[in-house]
């Protein structure tokens, strides 16, 4: 009976520890986020698929990193706002987007966008 509740509190432990790795995990990665005025990523394709390419400031021209006219959707975390623009060094037709999750990339610059900036 003992052996039997011992191996319990050990299935138990386990799981707690595994919980707590889980959530201390998620706070890391809010507060990471948080200090550094969080971060945007790309994505080639719809639905965050397709590989993707994460920045923590503007990016002048994508073409440095292989990700000219691709991106078709968007993640952002943390509080600053991006504005996405057409073309390189910040011009041409923009989307300004806030936190969240975005699937597809809206404004007519899905394959289009070329640079990016942090405006917030
Ligand atoms: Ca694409
Ligand atoms: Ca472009």
């Amino acid at each position: 009976m003992s052996n039997i509740n011992n191996y319990g509190v050990d299935i138990n432990n386990k799981t707690l520890a595994e919980l707590s790795f889980s959530a201390v995990k998620e706070l890391s990665d809010e507060v990471a986020a948080t200090c550094s005025g969080g971060s945007v990523s790309l994505f080639r394709d719809g639905n965050f698929k397709g590989g993707g390419i994460r920045f923590s400031n503007s990016d002048a021209n994508l073409s440095n990193n292989n990700f000219n006219d691709a991106t078709s959707s968007i993640v952002i975390t943390g509080n600053q706002k991006w504005r996405f623009y057409k073309n390189a060094n910040f011009k041409g037709p923009s989307v300004t987007l806030g936190r969240g999750r975005y699937p597809r990339v809206s404004g007519g610059l899905n394959d289009s966008i070329t640079s990016l900036k942090r405006i917030s």
